[in-house]
């Protein structure tokens, strides 16, 4: 078979779509199969004048076909695994959160198909040429069980519960800062501590209940078809059933209707008069007994490999270094995701592990006229200026992970990084949200007659330029990651609510609104005694604002500038998770803050299959950048502890591969968080630290994980 002249393209195009999936888990298989021609695959004289669509080789179809690898290796995966993202580049491969790994983009081939033999015929047929003559489908993803206890997760602050950053739980009775009363009250004088009684009579239940506990599961089962009809063409799709269900949340029973504000509970039927009565769960319908539905498609997306580089268009996830600012979420732990409506195209030098990417986004459209009344047919955007657009450009290094393992082994340096550049604008904008926020208002609902959400707009005037860099430098069982990120651009108006405008400067100062935000995390690891050890350094910087009240920002508004115009608090991206109380879940994302993170890793045991059991520890410093901003008004917002033992099979799929996480996996988890001043209220508010507020006290999580990758 001679040497296609466009191998080495399409090998970079593999390789992208190899190297880009999500979260990084380097892939274990060589990039292409070696062209071992299979007897009898030889093309017809035809072939020399090559069809324009002819697959360049080497060919999945090169590869032996499964029957015929009878007691050998398995055959080398047949296409690429459906690639993920534009980021090849980085990845957090390494740490613990990456273990979780991406399961999902698994690259186990579909079978080829049974080839026509030269000899059985003269004609020729489309199986001489292609691995795929019809669509293969290939399924992954992942099914998981997580259930989750938080204790006093308030730390035993007395904000109200809509100013909270963890509102106390519902049957947590408390006196709150603003003086009002709130939770549950049907406890005895026992249970709720009384000092005046020790009545434990239910007739007497009307008491403050104090419970400081909150505890559940929750359960997703992930697919993630991907169709592939030739060896160059995907459609590519993730798929999420019960998604993040709260378990035991859709009981029979209860069941809501829409009310003037809101949702109104229908009557209980006689066979539910009561929750207590309820003993079987019904499938979730959004509106009706839950905010979602049982099924959600997250992405869908085709994958064109052309002779000068791969084409990707659709929804589509969005993955880049580190995964500060874009973050595919893929990991079977993950909750928050990057996905974007991208046409993108990429291509590369394979020689000089050289690639480059632009993609246009669509990441805003406005109203549409998509309307009730008028189903079926093309919704069209109706109107242009309030679009956000974005485009992006990337460029970036990437060394083939085949010849990285080799340079590595040879005592080499790997150097890998790229640039992500995007450029985002939005000229005016119908943002107009909360009470009253109406069509007949000018709001954008979704129900909108023809013109009627006209009167909504207000004048944005943003602009916004996102450089995102990435780095990585290997050297044996090192690893150094960095990536750096900086949002620069401006607003011409803040304002939400219809013709409202904010660009003029009434206390003389420059007119308009800038951003100013940066975003910086690094990543050390050194791998030890076999790679069963691996110690861990972890920090990250997100820029604060010392004129802003408040890390979380509050609802419906820009956050208030106090003394400037510029908003400078960058968020890190919320599937960037370093601990398991502060970050994930009280603050939900580093933001306005520093953290340093040492952690040590050890696997008891640790198979060549993959199976391994092993431990964690992990220690969290967070400090806020601007002390100003947090709620204290002290840097030290908190020191958390954080403890794991994790069990992973192999069994089930993809066992040809170590690298990729298939078959069982289970964690349990155990963290306490011990916060300091900067969450704590400032002296000046001087509030009392007896009763209701006594100091801020110490929270706890324990997790269990039950998971099943495929
Ligand atoms: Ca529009
Ligand atoms: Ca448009
Ligand atoms: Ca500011």
């Amino acid at each position: 078979m001679r040497k296609s002249p466009h191998s080495a393209l399409a090998l970079a195009t593999t390789l992208l779509s190899q190297l880009a999936q999500a979260q990084g888990t380097p892939p274990a298989q060589p990039v292409a199969p070696p062209p071992t021609a299979a007897p009898g695959a030889a093309p017809p004289p035809a072939a020399e004048s090559e069809p324009p669509t002819a697959p360049a080789e080497p060919t999945p179809s090169d590869a032996p076909a499964p029957d015929a690898a009878e007691g050998e290796p398995p055959a080398e995966p047949t296409p690429p695994p459906p690639a993920v993202g534009p980021s090849p580049v980085g990845s957090d491969a390494l740490g613990e959160e990456s273990e979780l790994g991406a399961t999902s983009s698994a690259p186990a081939g579909p079978a080829v198909p049974a080839k026509a033999s030269a000899e059985d015929t003269d004609g020729f047929f489309a199986e001489d040429w292609w691995a795929h003559t019809r669509p293969a489908v290939e399924l992954h993803g992942n099914f998981r069980v997580r259930t989750e206890l938080y204790h006093q997760f308030s730390l035993g602050r007395v904000d109200a519960p809509g100013t909270a950053y963890w509102p106390r739980p519902l049957d947590n009775n408390y006196e709150a800062l603003d003086g009002q009363r709130y939770g549950a009250s049907a406890c005895t004088p026992l249970e709720s501590g009384s000092t005046t009684s020790n009545s434990n009579s239910p007739g007497n239940a009307n008491q403050p209940c104090g419970n400081p506990t909150q505890a559940g599961g929750n359960m997703r089962f992930r697919i993630e078809p991907a169709i592939i009809i030739s060896d160059n063409l995907r459609i590519r799709s993730q798929i999420d059933l019960f998604d993040n269900l709260v378990l035991g949340s859709t009981a029979q029973g209860n069941s809501n209707f829409p009310a003037a504000t809101g949702y109104e509970v229908a009557a209980r039927g006689g066979y539910y008069p009561v929750s207590a009565a309820s003993w079987s769960q019904g499938p979730p319908i959004s509106g009706i007994n839950t905010v979602q539905d049982g099924i959600a498609v997250k992405r869908a997306w085709g994958e064109y490999e052309t002779p000068v580089g791969q084409a990707r268009f659709g929804r589509m996830p969005d993955h880049w270094g580190l995964g500060l600012e874009h973050n595919a979420g893929d990991d079977i732990d993950g909750d928050y995701q990057s996905t974007v409506d991208r046409i993108a195209f990429f291509s590369g030098l394979e020689s000089l592990s050289l690639y480059a990417g632009g993609a246009w986004d669509f990441p805003y459209e406005g109203p549409t006229s998509a309307a009730f009344t008028a189903p079926g047919g093309q919704p069209y955007d109706l109107a242009q200026y309030d679009d956000v657009s974005a485009m992006n450009l990337m460029l970036f290094r990437k060394v083939n992970p085949q010849l990285e393992r080799r340079i590595l082994s040879r005592g080499g340096v790997v150097v890998n990084g790229g640039l992500y550049l995007t450029f985002a604008f939005q000229r005016i904008a119908n943002d107009y949200s909360g009470a009253g926020a109406t069509c007949d208002n000018g709001a954008a609902a979704i129900d909108c007659q023809a013109g009627q959400a006209g009167g909504g707009f207000t004048r944005r005037g943003f602009e916004q330029w996102t450089p995102d860099i990435y780095g990585e430098v290997k050297y044996k069982k090192f690893y150094a990651g960095f990536e750096l990120v900086t949002h620069q651009g401006r607003f011409d108006s803040t304002q939400t609510a219809p013709g409202d405008n904010d660009y003029n400067n009434t206390t003389g100062g420059s007119n308009g609104w800038k951003i100013n935000q940066w975003g910086f995390a690094l990543k050390l690891q050194q791998k030890l005694i076999e790679d069963k050890l691996k110690l861990s350094f972890d920090a990250g910087w997100a820029s604060g604002d010392n004129d802003v009240e408040g890390l979380v920002p509050p609802a419906g508004t820009p956050e208030t500038q106090i003394g400037d115009r510029t908003f400078e608090t960058f968020r890190f991206h919320p599937g960037y998770r370093i601990d398991l109380i502060l970050n994930r879940n009280i603050l939900t994302r580093v933001q306005g803050s520093y953290f340093f993170k040492p952690s040590a890793q050890y696997d008891f045991i640790r198979k060549a299959t993959g199976m391994r059991l092993g431990g964690r520890a992990e220690v969290i410093w967070t400090r806020a950048s601007q002390f100003m901003q947090a709620p204290g008004h002290e840097h030290d917002l908190g020191i958390e502890l954080n403890g794991s033992i994790v069990y992973q099979s192999k069994d089930g799929a993809l066992n040809d591969s170590p690298d990729l996480q298939g078959g069982f996996y289970g964690m349990l988890q155990y963290g306490v968080l011990f916060p300091l001043p900067g969450l704590g209220y400032q002296d000046a508010q001087n509030i009392s630290t007896t009763p209701p507020y006594a100091g801020l006290q110490t929270a706890q999580m324990v997790r269990m994980f039950l998971g099943i990758a495929y």
